[in-house]
């Protein structure tokens, strides 16, 4: 069977953060039709939005033949069994499933962009992707896991 390899980023800053994402991982390595095949380090940094708890944040690398929007479906059943609440856009939360990269597709639906908004903008979300990696990889759009590195300096991360 064909699989893709996609890059899911984690986070949480809430009702003890470091277990939330491991208790995620294991949700990971359930997936139908699929295989975990990497986790990062975690990093702790500020919240990006003043006044929430800071958030830990990871990267999983996956191996799957589920479809994007299955995959999404997936993510958020999982959110959803670890309690998030949606009360508002961007607002603190126990677990928060991104997909970042889906093998080398663009994706532009209502409910699914891909590669992820600001990814190249995030500290948290590239450090952990370069452990998974290759500084080589390109993303669907032209740019360069290596130069988005050098735009983001590693700065106000710690490394768990
Ligand atoms: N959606 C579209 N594209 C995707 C994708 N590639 N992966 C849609 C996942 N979902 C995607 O997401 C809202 C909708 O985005 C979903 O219904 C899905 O159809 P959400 O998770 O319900 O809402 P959200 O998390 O509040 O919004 P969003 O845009 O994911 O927030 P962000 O940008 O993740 O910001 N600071 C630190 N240090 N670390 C963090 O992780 N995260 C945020 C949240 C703010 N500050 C942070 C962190
Ligand atoms: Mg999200």
């Amino acid at each position: 069977m064909i699989s893709e390899r996609a890059y899911i980023g984690l986070g949480s800053n809430l009702a003890d953060p470091e277990e939330q994402l491991r208790s995620a991982v294991q949700s990971l390595k359930q997936l139908p039709l699929s295989s975990l095949t990497g986790v990062s380090s975690f990093y702790v940094s500020d919240s990006l939005l003043p006044g929430q708890p800071r958030y830990t944040n990871a990267v999983a690398a996956l191996d799957t033949s589920l479809e994007p929007v299955q995959l999404l479906d997936a993510l958020q059943a999982i959110e959803n069994g670890q309690g998030r609440e949606r009360l508002e856009r961007w607002g603190p939360r126990t677990l928060d499933l991104d997909i970042l990269l889906f093998g080398d597709r663009l994706i532009d639906e209502l409910r699914l962009k891909v590669p992820h908004y600001q990814m190249q903008l995030r500290p948290f979300v590239l450090y952990p992707l370069a452990e998974l990696a290759p500084d080589a990889l390109q993303l669907a759009d032209g740019r360069y896991l290596h130069e988005m590195l050098a735009d983001c300096p590693f700065i106000g991360l710690e490394r768990l």
